[in-house]
């Protein structure tokens, strides 16, 4: 069907991702390879179940079984359908790689989205009604963190920690809340957070009270696998859920890593014991809480994970952090203001009402008739709420990966302070059309700029 009017609105999408710059901190580009995988015949297979884990554990920082028999070797498994020769192999590599990535002793690659892992992990520690203690999402906390317009919401009891007026973790709120309410899980990991979490801090506060230390990294996961940012799971930690499409550049999908030790998933579910929480995991993601496995999506993760275990990643990861350090100073130089002073990781807030009396919602808005993609964001605190917040969110991933350095980052910085001027002169979205010829020049100046770094697996 290729006359069907969905392939036109692809193409399009591929002109609007090739001349426009990509700014949202939680999206990147892809490697056609991973594209190939992601589009692949494996869509057309059934595999519920696990493969075998047979060989996938660390032997002195060694995998025991190496790629190649992974690739090679055809092992009894734990599935519900014939014909998984093909997949278990695949999925078994894609397990592999992300256990080398983050130094896990079991990878869990099923789960579709974060949301799945973060909900697979809940049902598999708490009971219902169980405390789980989580960053407050309008302090830069995520929606599966306590929403309560969640499930999770409904059926665990959430415990809310904030932020500190620069922006740092309130790690003195989070230790007297754990005290006081003995959670069941400490979850770290934030949407909107531009510090280095202290690890060790929380990992000593949730010993106190035998607590499931949970990281949810799916915004640095790949500055972890990179390098450039502290692995949770070293620094005492038991589980780490992630999204495999933000910094990790890989399909959109979610990934379980977890410590302690890896069983048959033919078993009955083992005690609900911290050295068990890999089983647990596995039960929890299937059956638990998912069917069938997406292994073209599987296929994807690996062939990602392989690209994020090349030398060549750590120069990437270092590239987004230096970019993200340069976009923000440029910012500030420009008069914004930014919560928490700038960054230390990928991503930038800022302040756009505090400064230019400007919400985000609009600025997002004007900011997008330019080509320039970034998204509204909740502050601490603010009264705008979801649909008109005080700041915006943006990031470094995407155009690191077109390969944009920090001149680049300068010009965008520039670029962001014409469109704010513009709004500040509009004063409403409606009030834009006065100044049109101005923003389709900068529009233009942004497509100039983004042609000349070709879309990886666009051109
Ligand atoms: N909503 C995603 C983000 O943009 O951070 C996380 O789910």
């Amino acid at each position: 069907m290729k006359n069907d009017p969905v392939f036109d609105l692809i193409a399009e999408e591929k002109v609007r991702q090739s001349e426009g710059l990509e700014l949202i901190p939680s999206e990147n580009y892809v490697s056609s390879a991973v594209l190939e995988a992601m589009g692949s015949i494996l869509t057309n297979k059934y595999s519920e179940g696990y493969p075998s884990f047979k060989g996938l554990t660390f032997v002195d920082s060694k995998l025991e079984m190496p790629e190649v028999e992974i690739a090679k070797e055809i092992l009894p498994n734990y599935r519900y359908y014939g014909g998984q020769r093909n997949v278990d192999r695949i999925e078994r590599l894609a397990i592999a790689r992300a256990m080398e990535l983050f130094h896990a002793d079991h990878a869990n690659v099923q789960p579709h989205s974060g949301a799945n892992a973060n909900e697979a992990v809940y049902w598999a520690w708490c009971e219902p009604g169980d405390k789980i203690l989580a960053m407050n999402l309008g302090h830069g906390g995520h929606l599966t963190h306590g929403s309560p317009v969640t499930r999770s919401a409904n059926i665990y009891n959430f415990i809310a920690y904030g932020t500190t007026p620069d922006g740092d973790i309130d790690y003195d709120e989070l230790e007297r809340l754990a005290l006081e309410e003995q959670p069941k899980i400490i979850l770290v990991g934030y949407s909107a957070f531009m510090k280095i979490p202290d690890f060790d801090r929380v990992a000593e506060i949730g010993k106190k009270i035998g607590a499931l230390l949970m990281a949810d990294m799916a915004h640095v996961a790949g500055l972890i696998a990179g390098g450039v940012h502290p692995n949770p799971l070293e620094h005492g930690f038991h589980v780490m859920t992630t999204t495999t499409h933000k910094t990790l550049r890989g399909p959109r999908g979610g990934l379980i890593l977890s410590m302690g030790n890896v069983g048959s998933p033919l078993k009955k579910t083992p005690e609900k014991k911290l050295e068990n929480i890999p089983i647990l995991i596995d039960k929890a993601v299937f059956p638990g809480t998912q069917g069938g496995p997406l292994e073209h999506v599987i296929a994807a993760k690996a062939v990602a994970f392989g690209e994020a275990l090349q030398p060549e990643f750590k120069d990437y990861a270092a590239k987004i952090v230096e970019n993200a350090k340069a976009l923000a100073d440029r910012l500030a130089e420009n008069g914004f203001v930014l919560q928490g002073g700038g960054t230390e990781n990928h991503l930038i807030l800022v302040k756009c009402e505090e400064a230019f009396g400007v919400d985000g919602k609009f600025y997002e808005r004007a900011l997008d008739m330019v080509g320039l993609t970034l998204n509204a964001n909740a502050l601490p605190g603010d009264k705008g709420g979801a649909f008109r917040p005080g700041g915006v969110r943006l990031g470094t991933p995407a155009i690191t990966t077109r390969g944009m350095g920090v001149k680049e980052m300068k010009q965008i910085a520039d670029w962001m302070k014409e469109v704010m001027d513009i709004c500040v002169k509009a004063k409403t979205e409606e009030g834009l059309d006065e100044y049109k010829a101005g923003l389709e020049q900068i529009r233009q100046e942004v497509k100039d700029l983004a042609l000349q770094f070709p879309v990886p697996a666009i051109g």
